[in-house]
């Protein structure tokens, strides 16, 4: 078992896809008829696609199919990968190279957990994929967070034991499901929202060097 491993939420943390999850959602919602806010957007971070349209559906009062539910799933889907397409390493939040570079340097093991199906793809539009030994996606779990799964399953994959496992999240649920798996929380946003969070950092700029030599045990 390796001491120590990192595990780093995507949307959020890494990069703000939030801002073309949202247009992706809005387009669809207009198409169906109605409006749909950047607050209301907030709902959406860290859940999956699918919660997501069940929710969006919730918010217009629109039924479906699961025909049409699943037409609109692949519809959202299409039209976020055409924003996606578009990105790259300017795209990437503040400190967030320096932090991994530090990580890589020490040989500490890295890990992704998000929720996204599509994690894979940004990773590498933004030049970031070689950081990563594992990356535990919305494609590898069945259950979402505030579930544990997916941090758990990055802790196994990186050979760490999850007390031993320190978590970025910018979500409620992520951080809920960090403090479930019984790992090291630390929340990048809001300190009111993520007060949930073992430590929370408005972003990793914020983060001292002497903090994360600490945690990484170097
Ligand atoms: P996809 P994270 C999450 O990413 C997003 O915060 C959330 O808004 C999105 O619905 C979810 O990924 C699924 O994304 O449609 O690409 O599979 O924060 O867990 O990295
Ligand atoms: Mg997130």
């Amino acid at each position: 078992m390796r001491e120590v491993g990192f595990i780093f939420d995507l949307d959020g943390v890494i990069v703000d896809t939030a801002k073309y999850h949202y247009l992706a959602w809005k387009n669809l919602a207009n198409e169906l008829g109605f409006e749909f806010t950047k607050q209301q957007n907030e709902l959406f971070k860290g859940v999956s696609r699918k919660k997501s349209l069940e929710i969006l559906l919730d918010l217009g009062k629109v039924k479906a199919t699961q025909e049409q539910f699943d037409g609109w799933m692949v519809e959202k889907n299409v039209d976020y990968l055409a924003y996606i397409e578009k990105m790259d390493e300017s795209e990437i939040l503040p400190d967030v190279p320096k932090v991994l570079q530090f990580l890589k340097s020490n040989t500490i093991p890295i890990s992704l957990g998000s929720a996204s199906k599509n994690a894979r793809p940004i990773l590498e539009k933004v030049n970031l994929l070689t950081y990563f030994d594992a990356i535990v996606d919305g494609n590898s779990v069945s259950n979402a967070k505030p579930n544990p799964e997916v941090f758990l399953i990055a802790a196994k994959e990186l050979g760490v034991s999850p007390e031993n496992c320190v978590v970025f999240e910018d979500a409620v649920a992520g951080i809920q499901a960090a403090n479930a798996a019984n790992m090291l929380s630390i929340g990048i946003g809001d300190k009111e929202v993520l007060h949930e969070a073992d430590y929370v950092f408005t972003d990793f700029t914020q983060i001292e060097l002497e903090f994360l030599k600490k945690l990484a045990k170097v």
